[in-house]
């Protein structure tokens, strides 16, 4: 079985995410899908809408995920990708050259983003939407 590893906050789901997921599941057989935990989200400046309990519940009803596990840090990588048997890691494309350590443990491929959506541009548009 072909594992595929891939992480991220995935909050606010949409179109991106899910094009994302479903190019790296096409990638191998089984994808795991390490989703930022909350503390780690504040570590990445990031404010997730969703609690992780919640984005992992939305996640793992998505047919092309199949284990959902928490990140936690900027360090767990490799082991994650030895402990799981990992084959290839995929992220998105923003994130092409940040990864290259895991070249030496598994395939690593950045995926082209989906270009006109992001989790702060829906934020950034409602809020554009209520205030006019
Ligand atoms: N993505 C995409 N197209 C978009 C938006 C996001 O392909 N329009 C991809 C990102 O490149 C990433 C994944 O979807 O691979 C998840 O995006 P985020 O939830 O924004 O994840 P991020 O904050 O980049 O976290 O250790 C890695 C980090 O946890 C990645």
């Amino acid at each position: 079985m072909r594992k595929v590893l891939t992480y991220g906050t995935f909050d606010l789901l949409h179109y991106g995410h899910i094009n994302l997921l479903r190019r790296a599941k096409k990638l191998g057989d089984y994808l795991i899908v390490g989703l930022s935990t909350d503390e780690f989200n504040a570590i990445k400046h990031k404010e997730a809408y969703h609690s992780y309990e919640n984005r992992k519940l939305i996640l793992e009803a998505i047919r092309y995920v199949d284990e959902v596990i928490p990140e936690k840090d900027w360090n767990q990588k490799i082991s994650d990708v030895q402990h799981n048997d990992v084959d290839v890691f995929v992220m998105g494309d923003d994130w092409k050259g940040k990864f290259d350590f895991l070249k030496d443990y598994c395939e690593v491929v950045y995926l082209p983003r989906t270009v006109g959506i992001s989790t702060t541009k829906i934020k950034h548009d409602l809020f554009t939407i209520n205030n006019e």
